[in-house]
C-alpha cells in the first residue's frame, strides 16, 4: 500500500465514501467514526465481498473506488482505478488528526471534483471520463421482465411457470421476458441437466416463445459445486492454490463451491456447448450470477491475472449469444465495464426489510436500496442498472418503499411474485413499474 492522498478535513462534517467489490457488497457513505458494514459470518467474505481484501473494521475500503467528501461545500476527492477493467487496486481510507489518509496498492486517479452533485455526481463525472476513454456506446434500454426467484426460490417448478406465463397474458402485463432462475437444473454446474422438478426444459422456453414472450435463463457458469457431475468428471477444470487444491468460491445451497478455470481448454468448450445449446433453445436473455468466481485470485490453465480470466469468460459468453441481453448478477462492478447490457448493482431484495444476521450483503430491502442510491452513478454509462426485481405481494415488508426505490433507481424492471400472489395494490403497482420507463440518467454527469 502507498499513501495516494492527504487531505485535509473537519472530522465532524467529513463523510469518507467506499464502492464494494461486486453486487453484493455493500457500498455506501461512513461519517468519521462510523464503522462500514462487513460481513458477519466469514464464509461469506468470499462469496458477496472481495475474497482476498480483508481490512481491519475500522478502516474505510474502496475495491477500485472510494471518494471524500468534506460535506463544507469544498470539492470531493475521488480516488479510482486508474485502468479499472484491467486491474482494481484496493484503496483504503482512515482517518487522523485532522486529515484522511489514502492508500492504494496499484495505480489510482485522484479527482478533485468541485462540481455539482455531491459524491454521485462526482463519481458520474468519472464515470463519463472512463466510458470516453473506453469509447463505450450508450446502453440500450432493458427489456422488462417476470423473475422466478423471489417467489419459488429453488424449489420452482415447470408448473409454477407454467402459470405465472398464462397469469401475464390473462393479467395483460408488460412482460418482454420470462426468466427462468435457480431451480431448472440438477446441479450448481450441470447446467444442461434438469431438476426433477422440469419436465422438458427446452419445451418450456418454446411454450414462453410461441406465446410472443422472450426467453430468458440463470447460470452461474463460473461456479461449480462440490454435488455436480462437472466437479466429479473433471476437476482439472477449476482454479487451484499453490498446493493443488481448488480455491474456494464460497458456501451456498449446503454445499462447497469452487471456481471454473475460464482459461482452460475444456471449460472454454463446456460453456460454448452450455450458452450455444440455450441459443438452439431461443433463449436470448441471460442472468449470469455468481460470476465473481472467474475473478478469485488462483493458478490458472493460463498464466493470466484474475480480472484478465473474468473478462476473458464472460466474453467467450458473449461471443456464444449474439445480440441476447446479457445481466451480471454477483459481479466485480469495475471489470465488468463494457462487458453488460445490465448489471445488479445491489444484494438481493427479500420479503424482509433487515437481513437476519445483519449483514447487508445478505438479502434484504435495507441491503438493496443502500447500494442501489449509492450506485445510482453507474446507470446509463456502464449499463442500465439492475435493482433487483420487484415484488409487491402483500407479504413483504414495506412493499411501498420498495416500489418507490424501483420507480426512482430501477432501470431494468422485473416482477418476481408469484402473480396470483397479488392483490389490487400489488398488481397495480407491478403494473405501472413495468410501464413506465426509466431515464437515460439517475445522475447528471
Ligand atoms: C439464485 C439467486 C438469485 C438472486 C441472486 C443470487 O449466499 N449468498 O450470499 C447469496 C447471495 C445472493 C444470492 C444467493 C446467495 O442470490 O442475486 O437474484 O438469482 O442467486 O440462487
Amino acid at each position: 500500500m502507498r499513501t495516494v492522498a492527504e487531505i485535509s478535513v473537519d472530522p465532524d462534517t467529513t463523510t469518507v465514501h467506499e464502492q464494494g467489490w461486486q453486487s453484493w457488497s455493500p457500498s455506501t457513505g461512513y461519517r468519521i467514526g462510523e464503522l462500514p458494514h462487513r460481513w458477519v459470518d466469514p464464509t461469506h467474505r468470499i462469496g458477496c465481498y472481495r475474497a482476498e481484501s480483508d481490512p481491519a473494521p475500522d478502516v474505510y475500503n474502496g475495491e477500485g473506488l472510494l471518494a471524500v467528501d468534506p460535506g463544507d461545500g469544498g470539492p470531493v476527492t475521488v480516488i479510482a482505478a486508474a485502468s479499472p477493467t484491467t486491474s482494481v487496486p484496493t484503496i483504503r481510507a482512515s482517518y487522523s488528526d485532522g486529515r484522511v489518509l489514502v492508500s492504494a496498492d496499484g495505480d489510482v486517479v485522484v479527482r478533485i471534483d468541485d462540481g455539482p452533485g455531491g459524491v454521485q455526481g462526482a463519481y458520474a463525472r468519472w464515470a463519463d471520463q472512463v466510458v470516453r476513454d473506453l469509447s463505450l456506446p450508450e446502453p440500450a434500454p432493458a427489456p422488462t421482465t417476470w423473475c422466478s426467484w423471489y417467489q419459488y426460490f429453488t424449489g420452482v417448478t415447470e408448473a409454477d411457470v407454467d402459470l405465472n406465463i398464462g397469469l401475464m397474458d390473462e393479467l395483460d402485463l408488460p412482460v418482454d421476458v420470462v426468466q427462468v432462475d435457480d431451480g431448472y437444473q440438477e446441479e450448481i454446474g450441470d447446467w444442461l441437466i434438469p431438476s426433477g422438478r422440469f419436465a422438458d426444459v427446452p419445451g418450456l422456453f418454446k411454450r414462453i416463445t410461441e406465446r410472443g414472450r422472450r426467453a430468458g435463463i440463470w447460470t452461474a457458469p463460473f461456479l461449480v459445486g462440490a454435488r455436480s457431475r462437472t466437479f466429479a468428471e473433471h476437476p482439472d477444470w477449476l482454479v487451484r492454490n499453490d498446493d493443488g487444491t481448488p480455491v474456494s468460491a464460497g458456501h451456498n445451497w449446503k454445499q462447497d463451491l469452487f471456481a471454473l478455470d475460464t482459461t482452460h481448454p475444456e471449460a472454454v468448450e463446456y460453456l460454448r456447448r452450455v450458452f450455444t445449446t440455450f441459443s438452439s433453445w431461443g433463449i436470448d436473455f441471460h442472468k449470469i450470477d455468481f460470476i465473481y468466481a472467474a475473478a478469485l485470485p488462483g493458478l490458472r490453465y493460463e498464466d493470466v491475472s484474475a480480472v484478465e480470466a473474468y473478462r476473458s469468460g464472460v466474453e467467450l459468453i458473449r461471443s456464444h449469444i449474439g445480440d441476447s441481453h446479457l445481466l451480471g448478477c454477483g459481479a466485480p462492478q469495475l471489470p465488468s465495464i463494457g462487458l453488460f447490457d445490465s448489471m445488479r448493482v445491489s444484494a438481493d431484495i427479500a420479503p424482509e426489510f433487515l437481513p437476519g444476521n445483519g449483514d447487508l450483503s445478505q438479502p434484504s430491502q435495507r441491503g438493496a436500496v443502500l447500494n442501489g442510491v449509492s450506485r445510482a452513478f453507474q446507470h446509463g454509462r456502464f449499463w442500465v442498472n439492475d435493482p433487483d426485481c420487484v415484488v409487491a405481494r402483500p407479504d413483504v415488508e414495506r412493499r411501498e418503499e420498495w416500489a418507490e426505490h424501483v420507480a426512482r433507481f430501477g432501470g431494468l424492471r422485473g416482477s418476481s411474485d408469484g402473480l396470483d400472489q397479488l392483490d389490487e395494490w400489488g398488481l397495480e403497482t407491478t403494473r405501472r413499474l413495468l410501464s413506465t420507463k426509466a431515464p437515460k440518467h439517475f445522475i447528471a454527469g
